[in-house]
């Protein structure tokens, strides 16, 4: 498989999806939950998934599709190529605020991430990577990231771990709210995945998130020196929902080592 022709093959399927989506901001949505109350899910979302499938289907035969709406295949190894897709990663976002959304992919091979693609559509700004050739947002490589410090660090979490939760020992989590610079919460893993690979935040975690969530983002991250693991420190196995956590070198290893404590 040729890594640079699908990758100009992706990059065009996201810019068009991109399109779609904001030409439907002047339709009017259709909303429903999921799981739970602020389980967010809508047409656009659904409609942008079932975009890509029939694009990938016919254009890459035997390629697979692991997607957050359920419209791709039932994937349950990573063997071959596989495409794991958020067509809107922060839904949430996109219902109430219009922004700070994005398109999230990465392109597994037999388990390896080889490309990876977050559109931030509203910005119309696409983070990219192919592994081992370095990292890009829209045409401009970025640049490696330096290892920081906690004091110096701003780190990318919702609020809803530091209050007492099921996942992890929220005390820790106190402390680091005292001891780091600050904390941003944005609402799509996906992003706060690009603004760490650009050094606008130092680490991301997640107690809860799927393999679309972060597929693509690990690649970009991977490509700039960052480093993704679960909340464990073992690497992501795709294959489900896992904790999360991405972060510039020495900053991964004292936050697990000294304020997370799963539960
Ligand atoms: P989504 O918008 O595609 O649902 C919000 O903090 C981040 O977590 C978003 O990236 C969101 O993705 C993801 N997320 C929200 N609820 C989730 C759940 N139940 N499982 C996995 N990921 C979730
Ligand atoms: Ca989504």
């Amino acid at each position: 498989m040729e890594l640079h022709k699908l990758d100009r093959y992706a990059k065009a399927l996201i810019k068009e999806a991109g399109s779609k989506i904001r030409h439907s901001f002047s339709s009017e949505l259709d909303i429903e939950t999921k799981a739970d109350a602020n389980d967010l899910v809508t047409n656009i979302d659904k409609e942008i998934e079932q975009f890509f499938i029939e694009r990938i289907r016919k254009d890459y035969i035997g390629h697979r599709i692991l997607g957050e709406e359920g419209f791709g295949d039932d994937v349950k190894s990573l063997d071959g190529f596989i495409w794991m897709l958020d067509p809107i990663d922060g839904t949430m976002n996109f219902i109430h605020q219009q922004r700070n959304f994005a398109i999230s992919l990465g392109i597994y091979q037999d388990g390896i991430g080889v490309l990876g693609y977050i559109y931030d559509v509203i910005h119309d700004e696409l983070y990219s990577a192919q592994k081992g050739q370095g990292a890009y947002l829209n045409d401009e490589r970025i640049p490696m990231l330096e290892p920081t410090t906690i004091p110096n660090a701003i780190i990318g979490m919702n609020a809803s771990w530091v209050v007492p939760n099921h996942h992890i020992e929220n005390e820790g989590l106190i402390r680091l709210v005292q001891d780091v610079r600050g904390i941003r919460s944005y609402g799509s893993a996906a992003l706060e995945l690009a603004y760490v690979s650009t050094g606008r935040i130092d680490a991301y975690m997640s107690m809860r998130l799927s393999p679309w969530d972060v597929a693509g983002g690990i690649v970009i991250a991977t490509e700039v020196g960052a480093i993704a693991t679960n909340l464990s420190g073992q690497p992501l196995k795709f294959l489900g929902q896992d904790t999360f956590l991405v972060a510039r070198k020495g900053l991964h290893d004292s936050l697990l080592a000294n304020y997370i404590a799963l539960k």
